[in-house]
């Protein structure tokens, strides 16, 4: 049920450390797409800024040239503010500020610092959707300074995540939303197991491994090979372990090989701000077995979506799936229908929106000031 009521024009702005649609972005890529539909949709207007090579289809798409930034997980948390010479992310904001008079609100996906700091200098109000936990400490004070100084402007994904920030009480939990339409429920699963997401440390995945071996049922992995060292430290500690590596998918094809598993494995090390793909998977009917930590602890609900684990536990993993008979698939997609379709955060994202000073419902085009 609509709660604005008048629409907005919105410049969503991307992350800077990957084009739209390489995977390099994560699941901000993933959020990014839902919440451009679930606004349209509803009959905002959207237009989205990215890096060049960016690929969003159906929404118009602004390129902005220049060099990525680099992830910040791979910074430490006393990790200095920089910048490549050319930074696409300065770019991005640049053009931001030029056309800024043509939209109602702005919306940032990046977990940088530069966006947060020109904020005061906008004219137009920018809203933030913080996509990752506390992890520097530079990010952690503009973020606050912005908390501060903008009411209602911090968004996140879950109260696990907006917990990891000093200020978790300004941070606003908007959880996710997936175009359900593109996922397929699967009734009868394959006899696999499934794991997805950017092959990294944070992730885990030697530990899913670990639990395939124990169990001898089949690992399918999918997600971007981000970090080839760690990738083959697995291969070499596990050798003969029952995994495949799948590549990189789409989500049509992901959803599609995603929805025979038996369970997906969640394995995050770090406080996963969401878990796009505990909603992909529910929405196939593929319960979720996940350390009770961060996103997916609020997403799943133990022994009924799937099995919360205690964190950093592989006998949990071993002792999960052997109960996954006990997990109906066809509740996991219900649960994915009630909560994150993108109607549902279309609903979160107008409220979160109306929150926010000079969004909130106005009286007829015309008469509005400025
Ligand atoms: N690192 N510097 C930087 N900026 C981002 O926007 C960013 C990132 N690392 C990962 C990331 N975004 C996304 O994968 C999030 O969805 C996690």
């Amino acid at each position: 049920m609509p709660v604005l009521n008048h629409p907005l024009n919105l410049l969503l702005l991307s992350t800077p450390v990957g084009p739209l649609g390489s995977g390099l972005g994560g699941g901000v890529e993933l959020t990014l797409h839902n919440i451009a539909k679930a606004l349209s949709e509803r009959g905002h207007g959207v237009k989205i800024v990215a890096p060049v090579g960016s690929v969003c289809p159906s929404f118009s798409l602004v390129e902005i040239p220049g060099e990525l930034q680099t992830t910040v997980q791979s910074e430490g948390r006393d990790a200095w503010i920089t910048l490549p010479p050319d930074p696409v992310l300065a770019n991005m904001w640049n053009y931001a500020r030029q056309v800024q008079d043509e939209y109602d609100l702005l919306l940032n996906f990046a977990y940088d610092w530069l966006p947060f700091y020109l904020t005061p200098f906008f004219q137009r109000p920018i809203a933030h959707l913080v996509s990752m936990g506390s992890l520097t400490n530079a990010m952690d004070r503009i973020i606050g300074q912005v908390a501060l100084q903008f009411p209602d402007t911090i968004a996140v994904h879950t109260q696990a995540q907006a917990d990891t920030f000093p200020f978790s009480e300004r941070c606003r939990p908007i959880g996710n939303g997936l175009d359900l339409s593109l996922y397929q429920f699967c009734p009868e699963p394959a006899d696999y197991l499934g794991w997805v997401g950017r092959i990294a440390p944070e992730k885990g995945l030697e530990d899913a491994v670990a639990a395939a071996q124990k169990t001898g049922v089949l690992l399918k992995i999918w997600g971007v090979l981000q970090d080839v060292p760690y990738w083959h430290a697995i291969c070499d500690q596990f050798p003969n372990g029952p995994v495949r590596y799948e590549g990189f998918l789409p989500t049509q094809e992901l959803q599609q090989e995603l929805g025979k598993c038996r369970a997906l494995l969640m394995t995050p090390r770090w406080v996963e701000a969401f878990g796009n793909v505990a909603i992909e998977a529910i929405a196939c009917g593929v319960p979720v077995i996940a350390y009770r930590r961060g996103g997916p602890a609020e997403i799943i609900t133990d022994g009924k979506t799937g099995w919360l684990v205690e964190p950093d536990s592989v006998d949990g993993l071993v002792q999960a799936i052997a109960r996954l008979d006990q997990i109906d698939r066809y509740v996991c997609r219900q649960q994915a229908e009630a909560e994150y379709s993108l109607a549902a955060m279309g609903d979160r994202l107008e409220q979160w929106f109306a929150e926010i000073a000079g969004i909130r419902n106005q009286e007829p085009e015309g008469e509005r000031s400025g």
